[in-house]
């Protein structure tokens, strides 16, 4: 079949399908496939699949990537997304230097908080914000953010199709004990993102979810009903903490001292473990740090 579309090359794979490079036939513009493939369903694409994707295709906002055509298959579904070079994993590891100057690093960080509260005043959540799937386009100026509302259409997967596990670095706490979650969860990932930024090293790195919890607590300490209401009630919490104490071994201020005093301000309001005591991103753009 002559498609709108020619495959240039696979450029990721995120949970729930293969991303590519493409190139539109018609006006020769480089664009990102996104192929979702629902292997277990005989009736195409479900319902309420494609009610979330046309919520996504209303975002519109210029640090969110935009989905510009949803072209439903047999087998699944193609997102044609703008594409954009680089991503934040690429960018730290590829321009250290550049990656921890605090303009730099200022300056994106109040980009993917604009992104993040525009989507979150639209009710939409990330879930699953990481520096692979901030993208930095040309001039490395603009930072975009990718995936953003896919969790709630396409369901969770805790492992992506090829059986990786998910990245876990930047799961907040009320996730990773299995609590009701909402926006907070984006600004968790947005206060793990920011520190990495300032240190070049995820801030919290381990190969299970409950080891990820475990170098979070070494932080923070394990939280109570005093720090965290309703915390104690949790089925993880009940199950786990009471069998692996944690002794806080980790500073946030002697681990991001790159980031200032302001900075830690901001950075320590993110990484709060209650997340209703967590700073939004509407609040966040107006700290002290982002003024002058
Ligand atoms: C790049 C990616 C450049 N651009 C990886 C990547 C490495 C270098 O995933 C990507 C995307 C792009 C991308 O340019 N547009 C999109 C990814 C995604 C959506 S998604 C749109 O949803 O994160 O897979």
């Amino acid at each position: 079949m002559d498609s709108k579309y020619q495959l240039i090359e696979k450029i990721g794979e995120g949970g729930f399908g293969v991303v590519y490079k493409c190139r539109e036939r018609a006006t020769n513009k480089t664009v990102a496939m996104k192929r979702i493939i629902f292997i277990d369903q005989d009736e195409g694409v479900p319902s309420s699949v494609i009610r979330e994707i046309s919520l996504l295709q209303e975002l519109n906002h210029g640090n969110i990537i935009r989905l510009l055509e949803v072209i439903n298959n047999w087998a699944g579904v193609d997102l044609i997304f703008e594409y954009l070079d680089l991503d934040l994993s690429k960018f730290i590891a590829s321009y250290p230097e550049v990656a921890k100057d605090r303009q730099k690093i200022k300056g994106f960080l109040s980009q993917i908080l604009c992104g993040v509260a525009y989507c979150h005043s639209h009710k939409i959540l990330h879930r699953d914000l990481k520096p692979d799937n901030l993208l930095i386009d040309g001039s490395n100026s603009v930072v975009k953010i990718a995936d953003f509302g896919l969790a709630r259409a396409f369901g969770v997967p805790l492992r992506n199709y090829t059986g990786k596990v998910a990245t876990l670095a930047y799961k907040a706490p009320e996730l990773l004990l299995g609590a009701n979650y909402s926006t907070p969860v984006d600004m968790w990932s947005v206060g793990c993102i920011f520190a990495e930024m300032v240190t070049g090293q995820p801030l919290f790195q381990a190969q299970s979810e409950f080891n990820v919890l475990m170098e979070i607590f070494r932080m923070f300490g394990v939280p109570t009903e005093a720090t965290w209401p309703g915390v104690t009630s949790l089925y993880v919490y009940i199950t786990k903490m009471i069998a692996f104490p944690t002794i806080v071994t980790r500073n946030l201020a002697t681990e991001a001292t790159g980031v200032g005093a302001v900075g830690l301000d901001l950075l320590s309001k993110m990484l709060i473990l209650d997340p209703s005591r967590r700073i939004t991103a509407s609040d966040a753009l107006q700290h002290a740090y982002f003024r002058n």
